[in-house]
Parts: C-alpha cells; sequence; structure tokens
C-alpha cells in the first residue's frame, strides 16, 4: 500500500524514532509500504517518519527497482565509520521542489539490522554514502535543509513560505 509522504514543516519529521525492537509481521509491512511509496515517488530512499512512524527504519535503492539485488532495508542504524568529504546535490522527499549542495562524509561504514534482526555491516562511498547519512539523519529528526548553509537554508525556507502561499506545498 502507497503511504502518504509527510512534508516539512510536519512535527513528525524533526522528532527521533524509537528503536525497533520487534521484528514481526507489521515490521515487514511497513517495509513493503515504504518501498512501494519510495518507487511512487522515485526516490532513492526513505525513512520512516517520512509516512508517519516514528521509527528508526529506513529503506534504500540506488536503482529505483531495476536492481533487486540493491535493496536494502536498515533498522537501527548507526554510522560507526566516516571518511573524507563530498558536496553534492540532495533532495528530499518531504521537500519537493527543493536542491541543494550538502557537506557530508565521502565514505561511510555502517551497523544495522535487516528486516529479521539480523546485524549486517556495510560499506558506503559516494552516493550511497550520500543517502546513508541522509536516511540515518531523518532518524534522528534532522532535516537536510539543516546541513545548509544559513543563506541557502534561508532562502529554501522562503521559496517553501511561498509554495504555501501559493496553494503549492
Ligand atoms: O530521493 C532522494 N534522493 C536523494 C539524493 C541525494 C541524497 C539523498 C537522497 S534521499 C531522497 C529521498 C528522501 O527524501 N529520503 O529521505
Ligand atoms: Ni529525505
Amino acid at each position: 500500500m502507497i503511504r502518504k509522504i509527510v512534508k516539512f514543516p510536519d512535527p513528525m519529521l524533526q522528532q527521533p524514532g524509537e528503536p525497533v525492537a520487534e521484528f514481526d509481521a507489521e515490521l515487514r509491512q511497513l517495509v513493503a509500504d515504504m518501498f512501494e511509496t519510495m518507487y511512487a515517488s522515485q526516490g532513492i530512499g526513505l525513512a520512516a517518519q517520512q509516512v508517519g512512524v516514528c521509527k528508526r527504519v529506513t529503506v534504500i535503492d540506488l536503482s529505483q527497482a531495476k536492481d533487486p539485488a540493491q535493496k536494502l532495508v536498515i533498522i537501527n542504524p548507526e554510522i560507526i565509520f566516516r571518511e573524507g568529504k563530498q558536496y553534492e546535490e540532495e533532495g528530499c522527499l518531504s521537500f519537493p521542489e527543493i536542491r541543494e549542495k550538502v557537506v557530508r562524509a565521502a565514505k561511510v561504514r555502517i551497523r544495522a539490522q535487516d528486516e529479521n534482526g539480523k546485524w549486517f555491516e556495510m560499506d558506503g562511498e559516494d552516493l550511497l554514502a550520500r543517502a546513508f547519512q541522509h536516511e540515518i539523519d531523518h532518524l534522528d529528526g534532522m532535516l537536510f535543509i539543516f546541513r545548509m548553509s544559513a543563506l541557502k537554508r534561508d532562502l529554501n525556507l522562503r521559496k517553501i513560505r511561498k509554495m504555501q502561499r501559493d496553494g503549492v506545498w
């Protein structure tokens, strides 16, 4: 089932997610719905808060459904290693129309659980590292607009306010 994507400034987006303790049917349904919702919106990642669920669950698929081997379910993640810097453009499904460059680590290693509760570690660089950091930020209640320079943040906040006035946000 496709779920509705929560948009900024819904307070849900700035609330840290609760760690997942039960790897049950409800969790598997959430994960399935998150993939379906992400694909329907042409995203490469999605965090549970973006569908109104305050849990530390995220899905990533850089192939956008073209390669099943690239589907990642990442639960209760932490970044255990980071290296280097990259400064590239990001978007966020909770900020339609907004794209901006954000500073991130170039490489990260994460430790996380899969949908069965099994712990794994995974390295990512470039776009995958960016997706890991963007999604884990969501799980901590942190949004990419607060990673921009103050100038870019204010410009984008003003753009959002205008879209809200025009009824297109
Ligand atoms: O679809 C998305 N694209 C993207 C591009 C660069 C870095 C991160 C992302 S994630 C984003 C979808 C989203 O909002 N995930 O939370
Ligand atoms: Ni996002």
